[in-house]
């Protein structure tokens, strides 16, 4: 006899992609997330973000009352005061985060996480993200990129933000940026200007390729 017919499984749910944005604080993460919101919705990315603060939701605040976004959209992990912790040791708070945003918002494509701000030395671990990228400024010194710090070395995107400044602040932006390339070997890098926009639009076309397979 044949064995009754059974329900057939149901699927697993579709994943969204989930990527870092890392970086020491005021190198610019919340103003590229600001920029990359429209971009990647333009885009038609269904999308949502995770911040990190230290001990407040200043930056979830923030970007809440942004109108770039649904506010639910945005959820907050105060990360305590070690940032990286957070996002490299230990990042169930993290992980648990974005597991509520996809379980809100089916169909969720892209879960952007911005690091509560660290040190160079701030990685993020792949348990919680597939792709990430490290933020530094123009202003923060063009020697950032000589000290080859963890997160310079290893993200997937190195950004060199605020790209406007680089006159007023003494800072030869060619020169910085051959020295991160130098530094990065075969991995890209991308200068920004996350007050105009300038820029931005390259880093969106990296997020789309690498997690979302769009060219
Ligand atoms: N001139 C300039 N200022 C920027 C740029 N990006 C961010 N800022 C400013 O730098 C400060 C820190 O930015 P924020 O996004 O909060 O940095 P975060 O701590 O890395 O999230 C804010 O006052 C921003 O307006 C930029 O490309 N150019
Ligand atoms: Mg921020």
């Amino acid at each position: 006899m044949n064995a009754p017919v059974t329900e057939l499984p149901t699927p697993l749910p579709a994943t969204a992609a989930r990527i870092g944005i890392g970086g020491p604080v005021g190198s610019g993460k919340t103003a590229l997330i600001e920029r990359l919101i429209p971009e990647l919705q333009g885009r038609g990315v269904d999308l949502a973000v995770v911040t990190n603060d230290l001990v407040t939701k200043e930056d979830a605040e923030r970007l809440r009352r942004s109108g770039l976004i649904d506010p639910a959209r945005v959820e907050a992990v105060e990360a305590g005061a070690c940032p990286h912790t957070v996002i490299r040791e230990d990042p169930t708070l993290n992980i648990a985060a974005g597991d509520d945003l996809e379980g809100k918002f089916q169909g969720l494509q892209l879960l952007i996480f911005e690091s509560g701000g660290d040190n160079l030395a701030s990685t993020f671990s792949l348990d919680l993200v597939d792709w990430w990228i490290f933020v530094i400024d123009v202003a923060g010194g063009d020697d950032i990129p000589r000290k080859r710090g963890p997160g310079v070395l290893r993200c997937d995107l190195l950004v060199v933000n605020k790209t406007d400044l680089a006159p007023h602040v003494g800072v030869d932006l060619p020169g910085m940026l051959a020295e991160a390339r130098r530094a990065r070997g075969d991995k890209p890098v991308a200068a920004t200007n996350a007050r105009s926009g300038e820029g931005v639009a390259a880093v969106a076309d990296a997020i789309c390729r690498a997690v979302l397979f769009t060219p």
